[in-house]
């Protein structure tokens, strides 16, 4: 079902991601795209270089002298999620989360990032604005990181706030690659004014391991407020009906559920003292599922989505995030006791996905309780009186499924269009200082959290409602909804809009934009 290619001599070791159903000659043509994004000296082979093979090797980091701010190395490493139950899985430094990487906003930082693997290696600073040579994707023409080989990046933080990196890997059908590893690692990049109200931090890194396939699968779907648009619901029913013979598409399934690499009961406990306020910077790092959180006899008062301080800080019961999606949430710790903060899925919960809240002086059996059922709602932490302002351009996309099309997988198409790895040709077209809506309609029974590279956006409308001043990377849209963001086109260059489920991104669904000069 898939082939590697192994390109000649010295580039034997620099392997084309499997990629389904495609020819022989563009897999060769690619891996000769991609040794020139490594930026190895060789013959130019290259019969017609794509638009958005332009940017790459602009700036040439490796000759920053000097000792690097943080050293990255990706490779092999061993995370004991419990006693006695230890995991192989490609990793940052070898350990899960990667490290803490704090950078100060607007002050260059030196990342020296070492691959240690077999596979050129893709490393995306999720959530900031950065060039097209740094942000880590290769449809933006990133240049990979050889196998065995070394990049050093210098860069300019931000925007500020919690962030994070991750490997943007093609998986495919491999669930060896890509997301369904451990790579991933928190960024907080600090900010000019720093937060208060708050007396300590905490970083929580919600992941799955030892992912499988499965027929259909159990996405979380209630939570989300709004009901259907009949019109999309009627899309995807006429799509199935129109191959009553396929079954469902395969989906990821996971056997082990962690926070901060450890299982439920296996990691220390967080301890906490009554009275103290802790900022908890909450992570998805979950390659394909929807997560929540609670902690019984606690609110979390939310005061950053995606890293920015959201309008209306806003105590909530419980949270709610996409795949790489962040909250900041303060809790004040006022019900002493030992309690699990854990997924609100009792399955998930029972194969790991929670910790232990202890407080000082307290033993005892930690205690759950499952909370009442809460609509997320991003709009409770907007702004509802200011006007939202008019974009100079609405682009409207459907999203749309088409049920085990690929080899048993789901292929999933933007305006009609699966993403092209091959020609990686943009389909949208931005002018610098403009500003965009992107009216976002997903004719699909799936919640697709939307991410823009290089950029931010603004919700401004949710299934009809109107709101503003929420910005953020990535955000939830409800199956057969219907939301709307808005971005100002201010980074040049080309930048990458996928939704964050790695195995719908894998098979389609993602689009470059590209600004016109
Ligand atoms: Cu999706």
């Amino acid at each position: 079902m898939y082939e590697y290619v192994n390109l000649p001599g010295k580039y034997a070791s620099l392997q084309i991601k499997p990629r389904p159903m495609t020819s022989r000659r563009n897999f060769i043509r690619t891996g000769l795209t991609l040794t020139a994004l490594t930026g190895i000296a060789g013959p130019v082979l290259l019969d017609g270089c794509e638009s958005n093979q332009q940017n790459i090797g602009q700036q040439n980091h490796d000759e920053h002298p000097g000792k690097a701010d943080y050293t990255i190395r990706i490779g092999t490493g061993l995370i004991e999620v419990a006693p006695q139950y230890i995991i192989s899985t490609t990793t940052y430094n070898g350990q899960f989360p990667g490290p803490l990487l704090r950078f100060k906003e607007g002050e260059d930082v030196v990342v020296d990032i070492y691959n240690d693997t077999d596979t050129p290696e893709q490393f995306h600073w999720h959530g900031q604005f950065l060039p097209v040579d740094i942000d880590g994707a290769a449809e933006e023409g990133t240049p990979y990181i050889p196998a065995h080989g070394k990049r050093r990046q210098v860069f300019k933080p931000g925007p500020s706030g919690f962030r994070f990196y991750h490997t943007h890997l093609v998986a495919g059908g491999n669930l060896n690659m890509g997301q369904y590893n451990g790579e991933v690692g928190p960024v907080y990049i600090e900010p000019k004014n720093k937060p208060t109200g708050f007396d300590r931090e905490e970083f929580i890194v919600m992941k799955e391991f030892e992912p499988y396939f499965q027929r259909g699968g159990d996405m979380a779907m209630g939570f989300l407020p709004g009901s259907p648009v009949a019109e999309l619901q009627a899309m995807q029913e006429k799509a199935e009906k129109a191959h009553p013979e396929r079954p469902k598409g395969y989906e990821v399934g996971y056997k082990v559920f962690t926070i901060n690499g450890k299982q439920l009961g296996h990691g220390e406990p967080i301890k906490v003292k009554q009275g103290e306020r802790i900022l908890f910077h909450v992570l998805n790092g979950s390659a394909s599922e929807i997560r929540s959180l609670a902690l019984p006899g606690h609110t979390f008062k939310v005061i950053a989505l995606d890293g920015n301080p959201v309008p209306n800080p806003t105590e909530v019961p419980l949270l709610w995030l996409g795949t790489a999606e962040r909250i900041s949430a303060i809790v004040e710790m006022k019900n002493p006791g030992t309690w699990i903060m854990g997924d609100l899925a009792d399955d998930d919960r029972g194969n790991g996905m929670g910790t232990i809240i202890q407080y000082d002086g307290q033993s005892g059996k930690p205690q759950w309780t499952t909370p009442k059922p809460y609509k997320w709602d991003y709009r409770i932490f907007g702004d509802s009186t200011r006007k939202v302002q008019e974009p100079d351009e609405i682009i409207t996309m459907l999203f749309a499924k088409d049920q085990a099309a690929d080899h048993g997988f789901n292929r999933w198409t933007i305006n009609g269009v699966a993403f092209d790895m091959m020609n990686m040709k943009p389909m949208f077209h931005l002018k610098k200082g403009k500003r965009y809506r992107l009216h976002m309609r997903n004719a699909s029974d799936d919640i697709h959290p939307m991410h823009l590279h290089r950029h931010s956006f603004e919700i401004t409308n949710i299934n009809g409602q109107p709101t503003s001043g929420i910005i953020k990377d990535v955000a939830m849209l409800g199956g057969f909804q219907e939301m709307d963001i808005d971005f100002t086109a201010d980074n040049p260059g080309l930048s990458l809009f996928h939704c964050h489920m790695q195995l719908h991104m894998d098979f389609g669904f993602m689009a470059l934009f590209d600004y016109e000069s």
